[in-house]
């Protein structure tokens, strides 16, 4: 027995116990691995605290040692279990300082990005709305076309030097990828009843022609008038209209005669140049106009074709290149860029 009446086991089991907290309190308050790490020594080391009380119990009757013991070891895996905590809290704590350093908060989403419509689609879309709200229909004709639809109807039989104009891709001696899309004004008049007729057809031909401003399948828009009073008055009103809402309202058309057999008179149509507004430059090779379709009234053998009496039929009809109305609109110099899909082209509209 010692000085406070305990009998030396219980004495010796309450020094351990207070050390277990002691080292709970040391290790609440580490700061480091360091200080986790002599706290550890300080204890369970050879000669830390714990190994010194256990040393003593050889100084006491063996039947006390095994309780000694027991609370020793609930001691020291109490202090292990404390320094296990410690380290993991130390991580955490390291870690978030990473993550905070590493993540700006403050710095804008990322962008998604967004897919869009295709200049030529865009373009044809344009179109489409100016030429509905001129009152045309829309209608449209096969890519895989007769001879008497793409030209015999047209004012062009077999040996007719015009089938030099439009270079062609023949699938059988009578059948072709239609060169234009004049076959679709052949279609309506003979689908007609009644005039008035308005319609307008966009879509794919195809040419045997390759260059910068040449591709051999390119996209076209017909347009077609067929009434009993049709003038060139009205064509020319309808093209100043259309190229004014398409481009821009100071956009001007200038007319000037050309020849196909399937209109008389015919034009080629002309729109001031939207890079120096008809004063001349380099892209409009100084004249201040640039080619954009062909038109004419319609040529009184076309309506004789298609069992309309030119007597009492009148009509204009028109055709646009419409790559070559998106390379007026956006400045683009090379027709190929339209149909390469380069990512860096594209999204640029
Ligand atoms: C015609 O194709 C006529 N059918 C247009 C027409 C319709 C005239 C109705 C009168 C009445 P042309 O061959 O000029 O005409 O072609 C019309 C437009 O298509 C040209 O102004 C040009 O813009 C475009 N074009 C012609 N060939 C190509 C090509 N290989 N690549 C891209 N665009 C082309």
């Amino acid at each position: 027995m010692h000085g406070d009446g305990l009998p030396e086991a219980s004495r010796v089991q309450q020094e351990l116990k207070e050390l277990a907290k002691v080292a709970e309190g040391d290790l609440k308050d580490a700061g480091s691995r360091e200080k986790i790490e002599a706290t550890r020594v300080h204890f369970l080391g050879k000669k830390g605290l714990v190994s010194k009380i256990l040393r003593q119990m050889g100084d006491l009757p063996a039947a006390e040692r095994p309780s000694i013991g027991l609370v020793a070891n609930e001691v020291r895996d109490r202090i292990e279990a404390l320094i296990d905590e410690g380290i993991a809290r130390l991580e955490n704590a390291q870690r978030d300082l990473v993550l905070l350093e590493s993540i700006d908060v403050t710095l804008p989403g990322r962008r998604q990005r967004m897919g869009a419509k295709h200049p030529l689609t865009q373009t044809i879309e344009k179109i489409q709305d100016v030429l509905k709200g001129l009152g045309f229909d829309l209608a449209f004709g096969p890519e895989i076309e007769h001879d008497f639809y793409n030209f015999e109807a047209l004012n062009v039989p077999a040996h007719h030097p015009a089938r030099e104009m439009q270079d062609t891709f023949y699938v059988d001696r009578d059948v072709m990828l239609r060169t234009h899309t004049s076959p679709v004004q052949i279609r309506g008049m003979l689908a007609l009843k009644e005039p008035p007729m308005r319609i307008a057809s966009v879509g794919r031909v195809y040419r045997r022609d390759q260059d910068v401003t040449h591709s051999p399948v390119f996209h076209q828009v017909e347009g077609l008038f067929v009434d009993d009073k049709v003038t060139f008055a009205d064509l020319k009103g309808t093209l100043a209209s259309f190229v004014s809402q398409v481009f821009s309202p100071t956009a001007r058309i200038r007319l000037r005669p050309s020849y196909f057999p399937f209109t008389e008179p015919s034009a080629e149509v002309d729109m001031s140049c939207f890079a120096c507004d008809g004063q001349g430059c380099r892209l409009c090779k100084n004249t201040g106009f640039i080619e954009i379709l062909g038109a004419g009234m319609i040529d009184p053998e076309v309506f004789k074709a298609v069992n309309l009496d030119p007597e009492k039929v009148s009509g204009f009809a028109f055709g646009i290149g419409v790559e070559r109305v998106a390379m007026l609109k956006y400045g683009i110099s090379d027709i190929r860029l339209f149909y390469e899909n380069d990512l860096r082209f594209l999204e640029q509209f």
